[in-house]
C-alpha cells in the first residue's frame, strides 16, 4: 500500500509497516546483532550499497527501519535516523554539521544538556555559539557571523515555551548559508511540521510524546533532503548512537495512539491552564493556548494546537512553587513530559540546574517557574490536585 497519500492518523497506523511472511499484525522485533549474508557476493553488495539488504544492527534493522520510515512520513521529511535518545539526536547533529572555527546561533531557553554539551564541550573542538532569545528574529539576524552554519530552534523552548518565527528562522538561515535545525519535541508531528516551514533538519526527544508512556528514551532526527540523511546516518553508525529494536517496537507502539493522547492532553491543559491563570496565587502563566502568551498568533499560524506543556509561577515565587510541588499526589515530581501521566517539575534546580545563573535569568528561566506537562487523567482530577496544593500555601 502506497501510505504518502493517507491522512495522519492513517500514517500512524500503515505509514513503515512491516510485512512478514506470516502476516503479522505489528513489526516484529528483530532483535539480532547482525544478518547473514546468502553468500560473499551478496554481502559485498550490501556493503557498497548496491542492496537494500541488511548487514549489521548499528547500521540498520527492519524493526528500527520502519519506525524511522514511519516517523518520516508524518514529518513529511526524506528520511529518518533513531537514536539512542533525543540527546544522541543533537550530538549527531552537532557532530555532523559543525567544524572547528564554526558558530551556531541558538535558542537561549533550549532544553539545559544541549547547551551544556555545546558550550562546555564542543566549544573544546572549537565550535563558537551564541545563545539568545530567538522569538525576535532580529536577534537571529544580529548574531549571524560569516563562520555562522547553523541555526537551531527549539519552539516552543523548554521551560520557557516561548515560541519562534520558523519561516522567518528559516528565510535568515538560507540567506546566511547556514542549516536550520528545529527541535520539535515539545509539539510533536502532531503539532507542528518544522519541514514544511524551510527547516532542514527536525529532530525529536521521542522520550515524550511520541513515545508517550514513560517507558523508553529514545531520538529521532529526520532530514529534508537525501544528501543531508547520509550525512547525518554515517555519523550516527560512527558514533554508535544507534536504537535497540526493542526500544523501537516500544516507540511503534506509542507512536500509533499519538493523535489521541495529544488531543486528550492538549483538551486537559487548555482547562488547567484557566484555571491557573484564575487562580489568585499564581503571578503569570505561560500557554500557547492562552492569548496572554506574548506569542499567541504566531503559535495559531505554525502549530496546529497549543499542546499540552505548561509553565507557571506563583505570587510567592520559589518558596510558594516548592510548596505546591511537594503537596501534588496525582502529578509525580518528576522531570521528563508528554506522558500519559502528569508530570511536574522545577526546571531552576532540575532539567536547567547546570546552566549558569545568569544564563537562566536572561533566558527566563526564573528561579520560581514551574513546568507542567499535562496528562491524559480526568481533568477534574488533575485540576482538583493543584488546588489542594495550592490551598497548602
Ligand atoms: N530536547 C528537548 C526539548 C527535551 O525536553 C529533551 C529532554 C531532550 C531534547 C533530550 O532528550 P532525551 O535524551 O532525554 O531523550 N527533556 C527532558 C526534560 O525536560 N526533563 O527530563 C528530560
Amino acid at each position: 500500500m502506497d501510505t504518502k497519500k493517507l491522512g495522519f492518523n492513517s500514517k500512524l497506523i500503515h505509514a513503515g509497516t512491516y510485512k512478514d511472511q506470516f502476516g503479522s499484525a505489528t513489526v516484529p522485533i528483530y532483535q539480532t546483532s547482525t544478518f547473514a549474508f546468502e553468500n560473499v557476493d551478496e554481502g559485498a553488495k550490501c556493503f557498497a550499497g548496491d542492496s537494500d539488504g541488511y548487514i549489521y544492527t548499528r547500521i540498520g534493522n527492519p524493526t528500527i527501519n520502519s519506525l524511522e520510515q514511519a516517523v518520516a512520513a508524518i514529518e513529511n521529511g526524506y528520511g529518518g535516523i533513531a537514536v539512542a535518545s533525543g540527546m544522541a539526536a543533537v550530538t549527531t547533529i552537532y557532530m555532523a554539521l559543525l567544524d572547528k572555527g564554526s558558530h551556531i546561533v541558538s535558542t537561549d531557553a533550549v532544553y539545559g544538556p544541549a547547551r551544556g554539551v555545546m558550550e562546555n564541550h564542543f566549544s573544546r573542538f572549537g565550535v563558537e555559539s551564541t545563545y539568545i532569545s530567538t522569538t525576535n528574529v532580529e536577534n537571529i539576524k544580529k548574531a549571524i557571523r560569516p563562520n555562522t552554519k547553523m541555526i537551531y530552534i527549539e519552539t516552543p523552548a523548554n521551560p520557557t515555551m516561548d515560541i519562534t518565527d520558523l519561516k522567518a528562522a528559516a528565510d535568515i538561515a538560507k540567506k546566511a548559508g547556514a542549516v536550520l535545525v528545529v527541535d520539535n519535541t515539545f509539539c510533536s508531528p502532531y503539532l507542528q511540521n518544522p519541514l514544511d516551514f524551510g527547516a532542514d533538519v527536525v529532530f525529536h526527544s521521542m522520550t515524550k510524546f511520541i513515545n508517550g508512556h514513560a517507558d523508553i528514551v529514545a531520538g529521532m532526527i529526520v532530514t529534508k533532503t537525501k544528501e543531508m540523511y547520509t550525512k547525518l546516518r554515517t555519523m550516527m553508525i560512527n558514533m554508535g548512537c544507534n536504537m535497540d529494536p526493542h526500544q523501537a517496537y516500544m516507540v511503534i507502539r506509542g507512536l500509533k495512539t499519538l493523535s489521541i493522547r495529544m488531543e486528550q492532553a492538549q483538551l486537559n491543559a487548555i482547562l488547567v491552564a484557566e484555571f491557573l491563570e484564575k487562580h489568585p496565587k499564581v503571578e503569570w502563566v505561560k500557554y500557547p493556548g492562552l492569548k496572554s502568551h506574548p506569542q499567541y498568533e504566531l503559535g495559531i499560524k505554525q502549530m496546529r494546537g497549543p499542546g499540552s506543556m505548561i509553565s507557571f509561577e506563583l505570587k510567592g515565587g520559589l518558596k510558594a512553587g516548592k510548596i505546591l510541588m511537594d503537596n501534588v499526589h496525582l502529578a509525580l515530581l518528576a522531570v521528563s513530559l508528554g506522558g500519559v501521566e502528569t508530570l511536574i517539575q522545577h526546571p531552576a534546580s532540575m532539567t536547567h540546574s547546570k546552566m549558569p545563573k545568569e544564563a537562566k535569568e536572561k533566558a527566563g528561566i526564573s528561579d520560581g517557574l514551574v513546568r507542567f506537562s499535562v496528562g491524559i487523567e480526568d481533568v477534574e482530577d488533575i485540576i482538583e490536585d493543584l488546588k489542594q496544593g495550592l490551598d497548602k500555601i
